[in-house]
C-alpha cells in the first residue's frame, strides 16, 4: 500500500493496512471471474469512505428523527432521483443494507409469518432469501420452490404456473444467483396475476445489464424490484428496492422502522455516484460488452469440451457443469484460485453432490470487462480454465504456477478501476 493512498491507516494500524495492501495486490493480479463481484470506480470508493459515515439519519429525506440532516437529505434525495431516472420507476428506497435485508423487507411489507411464498430453489439457481429452508425466509414463511427443466436447464414456466395456481403464494420471486439465461418477466407477471400474488424481481445480478439496456427491464411487469448495488451495477455494497407509487409506503415502512435502523449514509453516497456512472453512454457500452464477453467465453469453453448449464449464456454468467470431468467443483475452484483465476464452486441443477462439495463452477464477466478485456481475450481465458482443470485432475502444481504467471502478465496490461497497483 502506498503511504499516499491510506497514510492515516498505515500509521495507526499497520497490521490492518498490510491486509488491505495485500488485497489490493490480489485484486490487481488475479483474473476475477466471480459473477457477483466487480471493481468500483475510484469515485465510488471515495464517496463510500467519507464523513457521511459519522451521521445518524433514521427516517427519510425531510422526515428524520435526528437533526443536522441538511447535507444527508441532499445525498439520499440525489440517490433516489438517480435510481428513479435510471430504472424508470415511481419510487426507490436506497437504504437496505444489502440484498438479504432488502428481500426481508419485501416479506415484511406484503406477507405474514406462515404465509406461502414462492421462489426458485437455491440449487436450481435461486437465492437463499427466496424461501429456501435454511434461510429465515424459508423457516418463518412456507416456501414453495420451482426449478429448471432437466433436459434444457431453462425455467419451466408451465411448472411455475401450475405451482403458483396450486399454492396461491403471497409473494413470487423471480431472479436468482446462478441463472445464465434471460428472465421472462412478462411470463412471470401473467402467472402472478392469475395466482393473485405480489411479484418481486430480484435483479441483483443483472441490475447493471438492465441499466445499460443489455437485459430486458422488469419494471413494467412486477410489483417490486429488489437489487443489490455492487454486482453488474458496479456500486458499493448495498441494495435498493424500487416499486410503483401504490407500494411506496409499504416498502418504506418495512425498511425503516420495520427492519433497519439508520441508513449507511456513506454507502448511499457511493450508490448515488454509481447510479450517475451507470447513466453514462460508456456504461451502456460496458453492459453490452459484459454480455458479449460472456457469450464469447461460453463458446470457447464449449470448444474446450466443457458442459454448460443451459448450453451457454444470455447474460454475464456461466455455470460450468463438471459432472462429466474427473474434477468436482470445489477442487476445480481451488486449483483455479492457485492459477490466479478466482471463481466460486456452485451446485448445478439436479446436482448429485452436496452444496459444500458440488459439481459446478460459476463464473462471469463483469470484473474482467471493467478492466477492458474483450471478446478477443476469451479464448485465452477458456484455455486457462481448461488447463487449470486438467492440472487439477493430474495434481500438476507446476502447470498451475505457469498459468498464474501468464494471468499476472495479462492483468498487468489491464489496470482495474479504483486500484493503484494495476
Ligand atoms: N451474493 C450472491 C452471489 O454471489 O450471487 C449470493 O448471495
Amino acid at each position: 500500500m502506498s503511504a499516499s493512498r491510506h497514510p492515516a491507516l498505515l500509521s495507526t494500524d499497520p497490521e490492518l493496512a498490510s491486509f488491505v495492501a495485500a488485497e489490493e495486490v490480489l485484486q490487481a493480479q488475479t483474473l476475477r471471474l466471480i459473477p457477483s463481484e466487480n471493481y468500483v470506480s475510484a469515485a465510488v470508493l471515495e464517496a463510500s469512505g467519507t464523513v457521511l459515515q459519522n451521521k445518524y439519519s433514521e427516517g427519510y429525506p425531510g422526515r428524520r428523527y435526528y437533526e443536522g440532516q441538511q447535507n444527508i437529505d441532499r445525498v439520499e434525495a440525489l440517490a433516489i432521483e438517480r435510481a428513479k431516472g435510471l430504472f424508470g420507476v415511481d419510487h426507490a428506497n436506497v437504504q437496505p443494507y444489502s440484498g438479504s435485508p432488502a428481500n426481508l423487507a419485501v416479506y415484511l411489507a406484503f406477507a405474514k409469518p406462515g404465509d406461502t411464498v414462492m421462489g426458485m430453489a437455491l440449487p436450481m439457481g435461486g437465492h437463499l432469501t427466496h424461501g429456501w429452508g435454511v434461510s429465515a425466509t424459508g423457516s418463518w414463511f412456507r416456501g414453495v420452490q420451482y426449478g429448471v427443466r432437466a433436459d434444457t436447464g431453462l425455467i419451466d414456466y408451465d411448472a411455475v404456473r401450475d405451482l403458483a395456481l396450486a399454492e396461491r403464494p403471497k409473494l413470487i420471486f423471480c431472479g436468482g444467483t446462478a441463472l445464465p439465461r434471460t428472465i421472462d418477466f412478462a411470463a412471470f407477471a401473467e402467472i402472478a396475476r392469475e395466482a393473485g400474488s405480489i411479484l418481486v424481481a430480484d435483479v441483483a445480478h443483472i441490475a447493471g445489464l438492465i441499466a445499460g439496456g443489455a437485459h430486458p427491464s422488469p419494471v413494467d411487469h412486477v410489483d417490486v424490484v429488489s437489487t443489490t448495488t455492487h454486482k453488474t451495477l458496479r456500486g458499493p455494497r448495498g441494495a435498493m428496492l424500487m416499486c410503483r407509487e401504490e407500494h411506496a409506503r409499504a416498502i418504506d415502512k418495512a425498511v425503516f422502522p420495520g427492519l433497519q435502523g439508520g441508513p449507511h449514509n456513506q454507502t448511499t453516497a457511493g450508490i448515488a455516484v454509481a447510479l450517475h456512472e451507470a447513466a453514462q453512454p460508456s456504461f451502456t457500452a460496458y453492459a453490452h460488452q459484459v454480455v458479449a464477453n460472456a457469450k464469447a467465453l461460453a463458446a470457447a469453453l464449449l470448444q474446450n469440451g466443457f458442459d454448460l448449464v443451459s448450453g451457454g449464456t444470455d447474460n454475464h454468467l456461466i455455470l460450468i457443469d463438471l459432472t462429466g470431468k474427473d474434477v468436482p467443483g470445489k477442487i476445480a475452484a481451488k486449483a483455479l484460485d492457485r492459477a490466479g483465476i478466482v471463481v466460486n464452486y456452485n451446485t448445478v441443477p439436479f446436482d448429485p453432490r452436496k452444496p459444500f462439495d458440488p459439481s459446478g463452477v460459476r463464473i462471469g464477466t463483469p470484473s474482467l470487462t471493467s478492466r477492458g478485456l474483450s471478446t478477443e481475450h476469451m479464448p485465452l481465458v477458456a484455455d486457462w480454465i481448461a488447463r487449470s482443470v486438467d492440472a487439477a485432475a493430474k495434481g500438476d502444481e507446476q502447470a498451475l504456477a505457469a498459468i498464474r504467471a501468464e494471468v499476472t502478465d495479462l492483468m498487468a496490461a489491464f489496470p482495474a478501476p479504483g486500484l493503484p497497483l494495476s
